[in-house]
């Protein structure tokens, strides 16, 4: 399908084609283009940008991995998709920052093609396509780690993760960044660091704000981070922008389109709606 610049969606119909395309490569699973579809409701209540409270988040996000001990970020089918070249420019902010493959709906097929299509966008050091370790007390293919990855990390960045593996890292003692257009999901509500933003947004400027640190002359830390307040700031945005567009008309008809067909036997005269 062809789509048009002047189409008034286009940024978000190219994605969903980017996805459908990822889809039939077989990178990303059917449930990831569901799971886009409730990212982009949540991205469209948020109005499609990145708010103050995000921005905050991505800041803080930035320095928790300069002064992580050993900093990993964990990449499944969609952010594969979506991401790939952020992740690449994210790992050149952040020294020692480790790629990890890491899948709900694991095959080894869809490991490599992850893997590849990471490499291709210039990733270095791939991890997790052969899985050594496991995390304790997750039903899921998503425990299957890598010893040298995940498994040692002292703080995982996890983008579009599930809650249970969210809970599982933190009991392990991880501190756990997210990256969830969702303020109410269980991975949002349980990561010590939520970032309610897209992902290709949130880890461009969590890259970008790392590269800023790092020419800055402060020592980066682990300061402690509000998630309430990140959450709340999250869900006031979401309704401010709900009652202010409650509160406004419908949207008239645009001059300059063609005009209806008029109904036949009307002699070419309008008719008046009711
Ligand atoms: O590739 P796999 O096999 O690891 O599977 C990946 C999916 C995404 C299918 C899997 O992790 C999954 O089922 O995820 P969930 O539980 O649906 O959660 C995805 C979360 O990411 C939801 O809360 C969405 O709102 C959010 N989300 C979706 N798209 C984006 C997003 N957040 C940020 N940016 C997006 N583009």
């Amino acid at each position: 399908m062809r789509l048009s610049p002047r189409h008034p969606r286009f940024a978000s119909l190219k994605v969903r084609s980017l996805l459908a395309e990822a889809h039939r490569r077989g990178l990303v699973v059917s449930e990831g283009l569901i799971a886009q579809g409730r990212g982009e409701a949540f991205d469209y209540f948020l109005g499609e940008r990145t708010t103050p409270g995000a921005r905050r988040a991505e800041r803080a996000a930035a320095e928790w991995l300069l002064a992580a001990r050993h900093p990993v970020v964990s990449v499944n089918g969609n952010v594969a998709a979506l991401a790939a070249k952020e992740v690449a420019r994210l790992q050149r902010a952040v020294p020692g920052l480790d790629v990890e493959v890491n899948l709900f709906h694991r095959t080894g097929s869809r490991s490599r093609l992850v893997a590849q299509s990471l490499r291709v966008a210039g990733v270095r050091r791939i991890l997790g396509v052969r899985p050594t370790a496991t995390i304790p007390g997750l039903p899921s293919d998503r425990a299957m780690v890598d010893r040298r990855g995940i498994f040692d990390a002292d703080v995982c960045l996890v983008p579009l993760e599930d809650g249970d593996r969210t809970e599982a890292l933190r009991v392990l003692g991880k501190r756990v960044i997210s990256v969830d257009l969702n303020p109410l999901s269980r991975t949002s509500r349980a990561a010590d660091l939520p970032v309610v933003d897209e992902v290709v947004r949130a880890l461009t400027e969590i890259a970008r704000q790392a590269s800023l640190f790092r020419k800055s002359s402060r020592r980066a830390r682990l300061t402690p981070f509000d998630r309430r307040a990140a959450l709340s700031s999250a869900l006031a945005t979401i309704a401010r922008g709900l009652t202010r567009t409650a509160a406004r008309r419908p949207i008239a008809p645009r001059r300059g389109r063609a005009s209806p067909r008029r109904p036949r036997g009307t002699g070419g005269r309008r008719r008046r709606m009711p």
